[in-house]
C-alpha cells in the first residue's frame, strides 16, 4: 500500500510538473514574435532562433536538465549542413576500438539513431529522458544555437563539433528536402517565397549567418572546446578533416592505423554513396515522418546552382558579406 501510495504521489508530482511546464509554454508562444514556416505552419522566434511550437517544451527541458559530462561529444549544425555526415564519422571515429569497421553499427542503423538529437528526439520524446547509461563517450547532436545552449555544456569539459555549409546549398537541400515530404501536401510556398523567407532570416534555427557566426566565434575563442568544420572542405579532402576531428576528439590515429589505411576505410564506410547504398538507410522513417532516404538526396557542392538564379544567389552573396564582415568567415561556393 505504502509503495502504490508513493508511486501515485511521484506520478501526481509528475502530472503536475508537465501541466505547469504546458502552461508556462502556452503562455510564452503567445508573447512570441510568429511567422510561417515554408509549409504554412507556425513558426516561432524563441531566443533569437525560429522553431516549431512542439519543440519548445523539448527545448527548454534539454537547456534546464540535460547534464554534460566531460567525456561528451555534442555535434551541432543548423539543418541540412552535413549533420548525418558528421555523426557517421564522429561515431566510427570514436568508437572504432569497440567495433571493427567491417562491424560497424553504422552497416545497420542509420546515422541519426546512432546519434541522436537532444531537442528533436530524446527531450521530446520524453522530458527527462535516462542518458546516464548511454555507453561512453557519449555522443550527441543539436541544431540549437551556441548561444541557447544548456550551460552544462558550456560549462563542462564535453567538446562541441560543429559543422556548417554554404547557406545556398543549405537552402536547396531543406527546400528539397521538405518538397519530397510534402509530396502529397501541397502547401509549401514556390522556392522564389522560401527563399525570400531566407533572406530575411526566416529559417527553422535561423537566421543561418546567426547560427554560423555563434559557433564560428566559440570556435575561434576556444578552439579546444569547439571544432568548426565545412562541409565544402570536407568534401574536398576528406581524409585531412578524419585526422583533425579525431586530434579534437583525443583519438588521433596511430601511426600502425594509418598505414593500415583506417583512415581512408572510415570515409568509404561514412561516404554518400555507402550511406545511401545501405538497406537501412533506403528504408523505415526517421521520428515517425521522415523516411530515412530523404537524409541522403544528391550530397554535392554547388547544386544551388541548378535551382537559383545569378541574382538570388546575389542576393545572399551581399547580405552574408554584410552579416559575416570582420568574422573571418566565409563560404565556398
Ligand atoms: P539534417 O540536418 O536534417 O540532419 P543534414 O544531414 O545536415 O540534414 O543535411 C543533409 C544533406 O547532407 C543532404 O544534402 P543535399 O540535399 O544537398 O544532397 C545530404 O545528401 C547530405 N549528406 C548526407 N550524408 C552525406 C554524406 N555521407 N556525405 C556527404 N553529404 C551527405
Amino acid at each position: 500500500m505504502e509503495t502504490s501510495a508513493a508511486i501515485q504521489k511521484v506520478s501526481m508530482e509528475t502530472s503536475a510538473a508537465i501541466e505547469e511546464l504546458r502552461n508556462e509554454i502556452q503562455q510564452l508562444t503567445l508573447n512570441l514574435p510568429r511567422e510561417k514556416n515554408l509549409d504554412g505552419t507556425p513558426l516561432y522566434q524563441y531566443q533569437g532562433f525560429w522553431t516549431l511550437s512542439e519543440f519548445i517544451p523539448a527545448i527548454i527541458s534539454f537547456q534546464r536538465h540535460f547534464q554534460a559530462e566531460d567525456g561528451d561529444i555534442i555535434l551541432t549544425s543548423i539543418p541540412k549542413s552535413g549533420t548525418t555526415w558528421l555523426k557517421a564519422l564522429a561515431f566510427t571515429i570514436a568508437n572504432r576500438t569497440r567495433f571493427p569497421l567491417q562491424n560497424s553499427p553504422l552497416l545497420t542503423t542509420p546515422p541519426h539513431q546512432l546519434v541522436p538529437f537532444l531537442e528533436l528526439d530524446l527531450y521530446w520524446k520524453n522530458q527527462s529522458p535516462n542518458l546516464e547509461d548511454n555507453p561512453k563517450p557519449r555522443i550527441l547532436a543539436t541544431h540549437l544555437p551556441y548561444a541557447s545552449l544548456p550551460n552544462s555544456i558550456l560549462n563542462s569539459g564535453c567538446r562541441i563539433v560543429y559543422v556548417a555549409r554554404n547557406p545556398l546549398d543549405q537552402f536547396i537541400s531543406r527546400w528539397k528536402f521538405l518538397s519530397s515530404w510534402q509530396e502529397q501536401n501541397m502547401n509549401l510556398v514556390s522556392i522564389e517565397e522560401a527563399f525570400e523567407k531566407t533572406c530575411n532570416g526566416v529559417q527553422f534555427y535561423g537566421p543561418v549567418w546567426e547560427h554560423v557566426l555563434g559557433y564560428w566565434k566559440a570556435s575561434q575563442e576556444n578552439p579546444e572546446k569547439v571544432l568548426f568544420l565545412k562541409y565544402e572542405d570536407m568534401q574536398e579532402n576528406i581524409i585531412s578533416n578524419i585526422k583533425n576531428l579525431a586530434n579534437f576528439l583525443g583519438c588521433a590515429f596511430s601511426q600502425v592505423e594509418e598505414t593500415q589505411g583506417v583512415i581512408k576505410e572510415i570515409s568509404k564506410i561514412c561516404s554518400f554513396d555507402d550511406l545511401k547504398n545501405l538497406e537501412v538507410n533506403k528504408n523505415g522513417k526517421y521520428l515517425l515522418r521522415f523516411g530515412n532516404e530523404a537524409f541522403f538526396r544528391k550530397g554535392t557542392v554547388g547544386d544551388w546552382r541548378n535551382y537559383l538564379t545569378s541574382s538570388m544567389s546575389d542576393r545572399m552573396e551581399k547580405i552574408l558579406e554584410e552579416k559575416l564582415c570582420g568574422s573571418g568567415l566565409s563560404f565556398k561556393k
